[in-house]
C-alpha cells in the first residue's frame, strides 16, 4: 500500500467518525465543474492583436518572463496548466482569443466558425467551454462606455458583439454536450462625479434587452450578467453594479447574475449572499478571485472567504446552481503554476466544503445547541482532509504537492 493510500485509510476513519463518506466525497468532486479562466496564461492578450493594452480600468501587473509569446505558446501552456487541475473542468475563454486566420475579424463580426479551433481543442481534452464577450482593450471602448454610452452606434456595435458572443456560446454547448455559460461584463462608468446615474442604466437595461431578445435554449446557453463596485479611471460611477443586475435578472428572468469575489466592498462576502438567490431558486455564475484591499485579481488561496463560499455551495448541494469559474491575473509570476495554483486552491476548497460534517452541525443548530455548533465547527476544521486531496490528485492521475517540479 503506498503512504498515500495508507493515510487515505486514516483520513477516510476520522471523517466515517463524523458521518462523512470520503470515497462519496472523492466522486462527487471529481464531476463538479470549475471553469478555468485562459487569461492568466498571457495577461489577457488574446490573439486579436495581442498588442493591444488592456482598458476598461483591468490590469495585469508584474514581469515575469512566462507569458506565452505568441498562439503556439499559449496552447501549451493552458494545456499544460490545465493538466495539473484535477477532476472535471471547464475552460473561459474570452471573445479576444478568436482564430481570425489573420484576418481583421472585428468584434461585431465574429462567428462560431472563429472558434471552431477551442471545440475541437475541448472534445480533446474531454472539457466543457464557457465564454466571455470581450467589451473592452477595443477603440471604440475607449471613452469607458460600450452598451451603456450614450452614443447609439457605440451601443449598436456592441449590442451585436454580444449577440454574437450567446451564438458562440450556443454552439459550444450544443457541440460538447455541457451548458456553456456566457457572461457580460462591462467596463461602463465614470472616473468622477456623475450626475445623471439613471440614463445609462436605462441605456443598459435596454442594450441587454436587446442581446437577450433571442431564446436560445438553457441546455446549451446560459447567460450571466457581473456587476462591479469600481475600476481604475472609473472609480465614481459603474453603470453595472449589483443592485442593477440583481434586479435586471430577477426581472427579466432571461440571464443570471456573476458574482466575482473581487467586485464588492472589502468588508462585503460573497458567501454571505448565495442563498439569497438560492432562496428563490436563482442561479449564480461565481468568479473566484481574491482582492488584496481592492479589486486587484490577485491568485486564488486557499483563504477563508474561498472555503466558505464552497460551504455555503455543498452544504445546500446546490452545485446544479453556482457555476464555479476562476478570474484572476498575476504577471509577476509564473503565469502557468498562477492558474494551477487557484485553480487547485477552487478543487481543495469544494473538497474541504464536502467533507465538513454538515449534518452533524446542522441538528446542534436545529437543536439550538449553539455551543456544540460552534465546538464542532472548529474541531471540523483540523480533519486531514490534506490526506484526502492527495488520494484525490493520486486518482484523478494529476502530481500531487510537488506539481510545481514539473513545471519549473
Ligand atoms: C473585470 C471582471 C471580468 C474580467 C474578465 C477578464 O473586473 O472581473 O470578469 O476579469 O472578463
Ligand atoms: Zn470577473
Amino acid at each position: 500500500m503506498s503512504n498515500i493510500e495508507k493515510n487515505y485509510q486514516v483520513a477516510k476513519e476520522l471523517y466515517a467518525e463524523r458521518g462523512v463518506d470520503t470515497d462519496a466525497v472523492l466522486k462527487k468532486l471529481a464531476e463538479i465543474p470549475v471553469s478555468v479562466h485562459c487569461w492568466q496564461i498571457d495577461d489577457l492578450s488574446g490573439f486579436e492583436n495581442p498588442e493591444r493594452g488592456l482598458s476598461g480600468g483591468i490590469a495585469a501587473t508584474g514581469s515575469d518572463p512566462s507569458k506565452a509569446k505568441n498562439k503556439e505558446e499559449f496552447m501549451v501552456n493552458l494545456t499544460k496548466a490545465l493538466s495539473l487541475v484535477p477532476g472535471y473542468n471547464k475552460l473561459a475563454l474570452h471573445a479576444i482569443y478568436l482564430d481570425n486566420g489573420g484576418q481583421n475579424i472585428d468584434r461585431d463580426q465574429i462567428e462560431p466558425k472563429h472558434f471552431a479551433g477551442w471545440v475541437d481543442y475541448a472534445k480533446e481534452h474531454k472539457i466543457g467551454l464557457d465564454f466571455n464577450p470581450t467589451y473592452f482593450s477595443h477603440d471604440k471602448a475607449d471613452t469607458n462606455f460600450t452598451l451603456a454610452s450614450y452614443d447609439k452606434s457605440i451601443r449598436d456595435f456592441w449590442i451585436e458583439h454580444g449577440k454574437r458572443c450567446r451564438k458562440i456560446g450556443e454552439y459550444f454547448g450544443r457541440e460538447l454536450g455541457d451548458v456553456c455559460i456566457t457572461n457580460h461584463w462591462i467596463p461602463d462608468g465614470y472616473k468622477d462625479y456623475t450626475v445623471n446615474k439613471l440614463k445609462h442604466r436605462e441605456l443598459l437595461a435596454d442594450s441587454l434587452d436587446q442581446i437577450f431578445a433571442e431564446p436560445i435554449d438553457r441546455k446549451y446557453n446560459i447567460d450571466s450578467v457581473e456587476s462591479k463596485v469600481f475600476g481604475l479611471g472609473i472609480e465614481s460611477y459603474t453603470v453595472g453594479s449589483h443592485e442593477f443586475y440583481t434586479n435586471y435578472a430577477a426581472i427579466r428572468n432571461n440571464c443570471i447574475v456573476c458574482m466575482d469575489m473581487g467586485h464588492f466592498h472589502p468588508t462585503e462576502v460573497v458567501s454571505g449572499k448565495l442563498t439569497s438567490y438560492l432562496a428563490f431558486g436563482r442561479e449564480v455564475m461565481l468568479h473566484v478571485s481574491r482582492p488584496v484591499r481592492w479589486d486587484s485579481d490577485h491568485v486564488v488561496a486557499l483563504d477563508d472567504e474561498v472555503k466558505e463560499v464552497m460551504l455555503e455551495i455543498a452544504r445546500n448541494n446546490a452545485f446544479d446552481k453556482i457555476h464555479i469559474g476562476t478570474d484572476y491575473f498575476d504577471g509577476s509570476i509564473n503565469r502557468i503554476a498562477a492558474t494551477a495554483i487557484g485553480a487547485r486552491n477552487v478543487k481543495k476548497a469544494l473538497l474541504y466544503a464536502l467533507l465538513e460534517p454538515t449534518k452533524m452541525l446542522e441538528e446542534y443548530e436545529e437543536k439550538d445547541d449553539l455551543v456544540s455548533r460552534f465546538a464542532y465547527v472548529e474541531e471540523s476544521k483540523t480533519l486531514p482532509f490534506g490526506l484526502v486531496w492527495d488520494m484525490f490528485c493520486e486518482q484523478q492521475g494529476v502530481p500531487g504537492s510537488d506539481w510545481l517540479k514539473t513545471v519549473l
